[in-house]
């Protein structure tokens, strides 16, 4: 028995992983940074993957020495109007947005009798996997509202091999994010890293890109 032969599951972050939606959310928090005097930063993009929203906001506002201004009122209005911005952001999604080979890999993990569910931080995810055109492939959305702790704790990917049933040593998570690779690892499962080897250093096994991504790529750089 190989590591690959224990798998009976994978669990999927979306964003970076599934679709390139970190481009939207950063058209939506610059111009909420803009909004709030604060001068959007490349590194910053980077840095709110795998962040949920208000984790997020926090990054940003610190990002302009603003850590203090707002009261949790008025950040819940911050965070609110940047979901309207990228919620208008997000309704322009189709089929055609799904990362190069994933809906490949997707099915081939269907065929091929795996579960699959989604670990992501976004509360936009079944919207998304809908626009996508993706939803009745996943047993479970994990609902990032019901988390103690986002990524990096490890409860949010504990709840996806819980959700198919799984044991954490029966999953692979994919992420693309070096909080949600920690993530992973602290669940006690395989780790999947999609971009930058050198972010992603922590990950089980890594691939360059998704188009690479396959049951067979899988067996070889675990064997
Ligand atoms: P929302 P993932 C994450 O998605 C994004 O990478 C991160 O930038 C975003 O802030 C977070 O979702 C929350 O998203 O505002 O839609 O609830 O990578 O965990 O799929
Ligand atoms: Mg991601």
């Amino acid at each position: 028995m190989t590591r690959f032969d224990d798998l009976k599951g994978f669990a999927f972050d979306l964003d970076g992983v599934i679709a390139d939606t970190a481009k939207f959310h950063t058209i939506a928090w610059r111009q909420l940074a803009e909004h709030v005097g604060v001068t959007w930063q490349p590194e910053l993009q980077e840095a709110l993957k795998g962040i949920d929203r208000q984790g997020s906001l926090a990054l940003i506002l610190a990002e302009g020495g603003l850590a203090d201004r707002y009261t949790s009122e008025e950040k819940a209005a911050l965070m609110d109007q940047k979901n309207t911005q990228y919620r208008t952001l997000i309704e322009t999604l189709t089929p055609n947005d799904i990362l190069p080979g994933m809906a490949a890999f997707l099915k081939e993990l269907k065929a091929a009798g795996y579960k699959m569910s989604v670990a992501s931080a976004s509360k936009n995810a079944p919207f998304i996997l809908a626009q996508l055109g993706l939803t009745d492939y996943f047993t479970a959305v994990v609902d990032p509202a019901t988390l103690k702790a986002g990524k990096p704790d490890p409860e949010i990917f504990v709840r996806a091999a819980e959700v198919m049933n799984l044991a954490p040593t029966q999953v692979m998570g994919l992420e693309d994010a070096a909080a949600g690779i920690a993530a992973i690892n602290g669940a006690g499962e395989l780790s999947l890293g999609i971009g930058d080897a050198t972010v992603l250093s922590a990950a089980t096994i890594n691939f360059s890109e998704t188009s690479a991504v396959s049951l067979s790529a899988i067996r070889a750089k675990l064997a």
